[in-house]
């Protein structure tokens, strides 16, 4: 995506509609076939979440993982949304995820979605291709959201809290229901091997454990110093200050409303509930997440 410093040319927000059981807007829609007809590699990595649960973090430490010590150009000077590029965006004035995807130079490619799990295209199956699915507790996820949805004027109008809160439990959000996602990718977890689900909760608790895990899952060995370094660079408040980490050049953002990197923290959602809305949350929540092999932690 170009740079646009000056962020004078922000784009309408997008509507939401009905696209496939799955609330969507267009941004995300425009190059369907595009999408639905993309031709993966086997060595490809796709990096699959929910908006907000972490996909930055866990996109950052892949490409560190595997381009952190052969292409230092690449760390100062492409931001990780080109490095990793989101493959159904179709920003206005600027490349489809796609074509961003299809000029990587690197192998393996590093590749985001927010899909669905069956809406993912389907040579990423056909391929084998690896994938990593990080999910975030619904409450924390929401919270994030909706800060996102205020500061990102692609996104559809947040409205206030209380509004928003209740969409989110509707599912009415950008790429669907929380629950149904979150429960279809760790449905397919049982099905297909080659699929690393892990939690931002993990990942605060413990980084260099979640990194170890996931090393061990893309078959990478670094030395303790590269790892070091790697815990480093992915700290909250260094990926915060690194402007080719934490979208400050993305067109679309207003930080002055709120900064992509906001807080990076577990429990944020206890500023913003109330306690009546967490009694309804957790009500829903029971009739909802069935699975009890499916467990997210609110806190730690
Ligand atoms: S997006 O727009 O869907 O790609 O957003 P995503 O990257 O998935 O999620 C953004 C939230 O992740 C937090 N984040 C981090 N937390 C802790 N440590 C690190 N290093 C880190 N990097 C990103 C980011 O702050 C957003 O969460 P909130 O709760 O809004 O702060």
């Amino acid at each position: 995506m170009s740079v646009n410093p000056d962020k004078m040319d922000l784009p309408p927000r997008g509507e939401l509609f009905d696209f496939h059981g799955v609330s969507m807007t267009h941004y995300f829609t425009d190059n369907w076939e595009n999408v639905q007809n993309f031709q993966a590699r086997p060595d490809d990595i796709l990096i699959a979440t929910y908006p907000k649960a972490g996909t930055t973090w866990v996109s950052y430490i892949l490409d560190l993982l595997y381009f952190g010590q052969t292409a230092l150009e690449r760390q100062t000077s492409i931001p990780v949304y080109e490095r990793v590029p989101f493959l159904e965006l179709t920003p206005p004035d600027s490349a489809s995820g796609t074509d961003l995807v299809n000029n990587l130079p690197t192998s393996p490619r590093l590749i985001k979605t927010h899909l669905p799990v069956q809406l993912v295209p389907k040579s990423f199956w056909e391929q084998n291709c690896r994938m990593v699915y990080v999910a975030r507790n619904a409450k924390d996820n929401m919270v994030s959201f909706f800060h996102f949805d205020s500061m990102n004027m692609m996104e559809p109008e947040p409205g206030d809290w209380n509004n928003f809160f209740q969409r989110f439990l509707d599912g009415k959000m950008v790429f669907g229901s929380w629950y149904d996602h979150v429960n279809g990718w760790w449905k397919k977890k049982q099905t297909y091997s080659k699929l690393h689900y892990m939690f931002y909760e993990d990942l605060i608790e413990d980084t260099g454990r979640e990194i170890d895990k996931l090393c061990c899952f893309l078959g990478l060995s670094p030395s303790a110093e590269e790892k070091k370094q790697i815990l480093a660079c992915v700290q909250f408040d260094n990926m915060k200050n690194n402007n080719m980490a934490n979208y400050s050049t993305f067109p679309s953002m207003d930080f002055k409303i709120s900064p992509f990197m906001r807080k990076g923290k577990v429990g944020d959602w206890k500023k913003h509930f109330t306690v009546a809305q967490n009694e309804e949350f957790d009500e829903d929540y029971k009739k909802k997440m069935k699975d009890p092999t499916l467990q997210f932690r609110t806190e730690i």
